[in-house]
C-alpha cells in the first residue's frame, strides 16, 4: 500500500516508488504514520511538516484549543522575551503580506493571535484533537509500532510518536502547606483563568520571582489595593524597552529576510548576533562599564549575556557584571533594604534565566508593595485568610502562585511511555535525562523529543529551535522511508557520549553552580542534572548535520529488509578544545600541526600577551598512565580548589576563545595528545612525547575504530591515528547593518 496522497495542492511530489513497511511484509498498517502530542508552536509546524510530507498524522492537545504555553500562559503582563521578529515560524515567507507584530515584544494574546492565524492559514486545525491528553504510549516490538492511549479513549497506533510537549509547560506543585483551607481566590501564572481577572482594591499576595512574577507584578500593583510579593530567590533582570518594533530593524530585516533567518539559524542562541570573543578583563575598566550600560541599555537578553565572552565561564567576570546589576537595583529601589533583598547574591548572574522587565524593580517604591525575602521569614502555611510566615500573619483576597514548572522533562515524563521490553522512560530518566542530541533516547524506538533534554531548548529562541528539530525529524522520515527502513533508534554508546559532552559542556560554565530550574533545583527530588545544552545553537546544529552526513552515526535504522548500524561518537573531543579548534579554522588560522614547533611556541607566546593570567597552580604530579605500547608519561597541573561543590574548568577563561587556545597550545612540541579529563577533578593531562617525533607535534588526539570508552574523552585508549574524515567546522557571521554582508568559513578537520 502506497501512502495515501493527502497533500495539499501545490507540494513536492512525493516519491511514489516508497512504500509503507506493511507493504513490504506482513506487519500490521498502523493507523497513523505519526502521532504528536502537543499544538504549541512544535506541534503545529509538525502538522504542517507532516502533513505536507504526505504522513498520516494525529495530533492530541490537552488544551481545549492550541498554542500550548501561549494558550496557558494568560496571566497580566505575559510576553515574550525574544523580539517577536526573531519569536515566529520561519517557514511563511510571505508572512509580511498578512502579519505584523504591533511591539517590540508581543503580548500573549497577540502570539495567541499569530498562532491562530498561521493554524487557519494552513489549515492546521483538521490534524488536532483538542482537549485530549494523552496518557500513554507504548512500543509494540513485534508489530514495530506505538500503541498510543489518551484520557478520551482513543487507542491509536503509530510508526512514529513525536513529543511536542514544550519545555515549559508541566507546572510545579505549589509546595506550601495549606493551599486548601484559604478562602479567597488562587490563581497560577501557569493555568490563569480565561475570564478577565480583576484585582482592584484587593490584598493580593504574589508568589515567586521569575519570569513571570517579575512580568505579573507591575501590573498586578497597577489594580490592587496591597500586594506583597513573597521572594525565595532574588532575580536579574533588564529593563525590556518595549515599544514599536523600530522601523530600522525591520527594514533591514526585511530587506534579506533569508539571510536574517539564516544567521539567525548559525548564531549562538537563535537570534542574528555575532559570538562574543571578548574576554572582560582584556578591556579597561572605562570600556567595561560602557558595554553593560549599553547591555542594560538595549533591552535585549541574549545581547545582553553576550556582553563578554567569559561572562558563563570566568567567575571574576561574572562577578563584575553581576555587581552592574546589583548597583542599578540599588540606584532605582529607594529603601535600602529592599533593594538588599532584591540583589541576587547567591548565584552568578545569568546562570538561572535572567528575566526582562516593565518597571519591576521601580514598582517596590509605591507605597502599596512590599517585599518579604521568605529566606528570612520563611511562609509556615497558607492560612484561611492568608499567609503565615514564621513572623508575621498577612491576610489576602488573592495569592498568585509564579512558582514556575518541573521544566524541560516534566512534560514528556508525565506520560507513561514504555519502550522495548517495557521499559519506563520515567525510569530509564530516574537519575538524570539521557539522549542522544536532545532529539531521541536509546531504547525507545521511533520516539523524537523537540526541544528534548541536551538539545540547546531553553537556551536558545525556542522558535529557531523547534524548527531545526521538526527539519531533523522530517529529513530523518523521509530517509527512513526512501531507504526501507522502518525504525531508528540511538545506540547506547552515542547516547552516553552524547549525555557525557552535555555535560562537559555545562561543567566549562558557571551554570552549575546556580539552584536553577535547569540544573532541575527548583523541584524536590529531581536529579541534579544540568538540562539544556549550553554550547549553542550553531554547534548544536553542525552537529545535527554532521551526524546525518555520517549516514546517522550513533543510530540503529532497521527495516524488513536489513539493519544498518554506524555506531560512534559524533564528539569525542572536551568542549573547550573543540571549541579552539573551530574557532582556529573560521578565523582561518594555520593549524597547529601545520606549524614547526618553533613556530608554534612563538604563535603560543603571542597569544599569551593578549590573555588575562590564569588560575594558581595548586599542584604538580608527575607520574605514567598505562598505554597501548607501554606506560606513558604525564604530568598533572592541579588547580587550586575553590569554593564550589562542582568540577569546574582548569582555564581561566573556560569558553573564551583565548583561553581555550592557550590551553590545547600549552601542549605545543612536548606532546602527543592534548587534554583528557579526570572525572572527578577537572585537570589538564599532559602526555609527553615518547613517540612524537621532534620536528611535529600533535596537539588533539587522533581517534580510531570504533569507541572503547563510553565517556566522552580526548585521547583514544589505542592511541591510534583517525581514519575518519569529518566536517566538523561551521562558522557564519552576520553583520547587522550591511544586510547581504556574511562571511561563511567552512573548513574541514581531520579530528573525529
Ligand atoms: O518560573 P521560575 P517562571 N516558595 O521557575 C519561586 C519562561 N518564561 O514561571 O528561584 C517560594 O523562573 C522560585 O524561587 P527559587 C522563562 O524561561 C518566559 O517565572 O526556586 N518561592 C522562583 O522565584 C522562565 O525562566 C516568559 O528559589 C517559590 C519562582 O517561584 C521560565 O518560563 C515568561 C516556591 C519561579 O520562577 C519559568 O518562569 C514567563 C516556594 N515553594 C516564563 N517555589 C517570557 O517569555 C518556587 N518559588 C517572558
Amino acid at each position: 500500500m502506497e501512502y495515501p496522497i493527502t497533500q495539499d495542492a501545490g507540494l513536492e511530489a512525493r516519491d511514489d516508488r516508497l512504500v509503507t513497511d506493511s507493504a513490504r511484509t506482513d506487519r500490521p498498517t498502523p493507523d497513523v504514520d505519526v502521532v504528536v502530542v502537543g499544538a504549541g508552536i512544535a506541534g503545529l509546524y509538525l502538522a504542517y511538516r507532516l502533513s505536507r510530507a504526505g504522513h498520516r498524522l494525529r495530533v492530541f492537545e490537552a488544551g481545549d484549543d492550541l498554542g500550548g504555553k501561549w494558550y496557558w500562559n494568560r496571566y497580566p503582563g505575559a510576553r515574550v522575551d525574544v523580539p517577536s521578529i526573531d519569536y515566529m515560524y520561519s517557514f511563511d515567507p510571505n508572512w509580511q503580506r498578512d502579519w505584523q507584530w504591533s511591539e517590540k515584544y508581543a503580548t500573549q494574546p497577540e502570539i495567541l493571535r499569530y498562532l491562530n492565524h498561521i493554524a487557519d492559514k494552513h489549515d492546521l486545525r483538521r490534524h488536532i484533537t483538542f482537549s485530549t491528553r494523552v496518557r500513554q504510549a507504548g512500543w509494540d516490538d513485534s508489530a514495530s509500532l506505538w500503541r498510543v492511549r489518551t484520557d478520551g479513549g482513543d487507542d491509536v497506533s503509530a510508526r512514529f510518536v513525536v513529543m511536542a510537549t514544550g519545555c515549559l509547560s508541566m507546572p510545579k506543585q505549589a509546595e506550601v502547606d495549606g493551599l486548601e483551607s484559604f478562602t479567597g481566590e488562587v490563581y497560577f501564572t501557569s493555568r490563569w483563568p480565561h475570564d478577565p481577572v480583576d484585582f482592584t482594591g484587593k490584598r493580593v499576595a504574589v508568589i515567586g520571582t521569575g519570569s513571570s512574577g517579575v512580568q505579573s507584578i507591575p501590573v498586578i500593583a497597577e489594580e490592587a489595593r496591597e500586594v506583597v510579593v513573597f521572594q525565595r530567590t532574588p532575580t536579574f533582570s533588564i529593563p525590556a524597552r518595549n515599544g514599536q518594533v523600530s522601523p530600522e530593524r525591520l527594514a533591514l530585516f526585511a530587506a534579506n529576510e533569508a539571510d536574517y533567518r539564516s544567521a539567525a539559524r548559525m548564531s549562538p542562541g537563535g537570534i542574528p548576533m555575532e559570538r562574543s570573543i571578548t574576554p572582560t578583563f582584556s578591556v579597561s575598566e572605562a570600556e567595561r562599564q560602557q558595554r553593560y550600560e549599553r547591555a542594560w541599555g538595549i533591552g535585549e537578553l541574549f545581547e545582553a549575556i553576550n556582553v563578554y565572552a567569559d561572562v558563563l565561564s570566568n567567575p571574576a567576570a561574572n562577578h563584575e557584571f553581576a555587581e552592574f546589576f546589583r548597583n542599578k537595583i540599588r540606584a532605582i529601589v529607594d529603601d535600602p533594604q529592599t533593594a538588599s533583598d532584591l540583589c541576587p547574591t547567591d548565584y552568578p548572574v545569568a546562570t538561572k534565566r535572567p528575566c526582562l522587565d516593565t518597571n519591576y524593580y521601580a514598582t517596590y517604591n509605591l507605597p502599596h508593595v512590599r517585599l518579604v525575602n521568605v529566606r528570612k521569614h520563611p511562609i509556615r502555611q497558607i492560612t484561611e485568610t492568608g499567609i503565615d510566615t514564621a513572623d508575621e500573619a498577612f491576610t489576602f483576597d488573592a495569592i498568585v502562585f509564579a512558582t514556575g514548572f518541573d521544566a524541560v522533562t516534566g512534560a514528556i515524563t508525565a506520560v507513561d511511555i514504555t519502550g522495548r521490553d517495557d521499559a519506563a522512560l520515567k525510569d530509564k530518566w530516574a537519575d538524570g535525562p539521557q539522549t542522544y542530541l536532545g532529539l531521541t533516547t536509546a531504547g525507545f524506538p521511533n520516539l523524537f523529543l523537540i526541544t528534548g533534554p541536551g538539545s540547546p531548548s531553553v537556551l536558545s529562541n525556542m522558535a529557531v529551535s523547534i524548527e531545526q528539530h521538526v527539519d531533523w525529524v522530517l529529513d530523518c522520515l523521509g530517509h527512513l522511508r526512501a531507504h526501507g527502513f522502518a525504525a531508528i533508534e540511538p545506540t547506547a554508546t552515542a547516547e552516553a557520549g552524547w549525555t557525557q559532552h552535555v555535560n562537559d559542556c555545562a561543567d566549562i560554565t558557571l551554570f552549575p553552580a546556580a539552584n536553577s530550574w535547569y540544573m532541575g533545583a527548583n523541584v524536590p527530588g529531581k536529579p541534579r542534572v544540568f538540562l539544556p545544552y549550553p554550547a549553542g545553537v550553531d554547534f548544536y546544529r553542525a552537529t545535527c548535520d554532521e551526524v546525518v552526513a555520517r549516514d546517522y552515526l550513533g543510530f540503529k535504522l532497521s527495516g524488513p529488509e536489513g539493519s544498518m548500524c554506524n555506531d560512534g561518537l559524533v564528539r569525542r573531543l572536551q568542549p573547550d578544545v573543540e571549541m579552539i579548534l573551530i574557532q582556529m579554522a573560521a578565523m582561518n588560522l594555520p593549524t597547529l600541526d601545520s606549524m614547526p614547533v618553533d613556530e608554534a611556541r612563538a604563535f603560543y607566546a603571542q597569544m599569551s600577551t593578549t590573555r588575562p593570567p590564569g588560575p594558581d597552580v595548586g599542584e604538580i604530579v608527575d607520574g605514567v598512565l598505562p598505554g597501548a605500547t607501554g606506560d606513558l608519561a604525564y604530568r598533572f597541573i592541579g588547580r587550586r580548589p575553590r569554593a564550589r561543590t562542582r568540577s569546574s574548568c582548569s582555564s581561566t577563561a573556560g569558553v573564551g576563545l583565548w583561553a581555550t587556545l592557550s590551553r590545547t597550545i600549552r601542549c605545543a612540541g612536548t606532546c602527543a595528545c592534548a587534554a583528557t579529563r579526570s572525572s572527578s577533578r577537572r585537570t589538564t593531562v599532559m602526555r609527553r612525547s615518547t613517540d612524537s617525533p621532534p620536528q611535529s607535534m600533535t596537539p588533539w588526539p587522533r581517534c580510531g575504530g570504533s569507541p572503547t570508552m563510553p565517556r566522552h574523552s580526548a585521547v583514544c585508549r589505542d592511541g591510534s591515528r583517525c581514519a575518519a574524515g569529518a566536517r566538523v567546522a561551521i562558522s557564519r557571521r552576520w553583520f547587522p547593518g550591511s544586510p547581504g554582508t556574511r562571511v561563511d568559513h567552512t573548513s574541514s578537520g581531520r579530528y573525529c
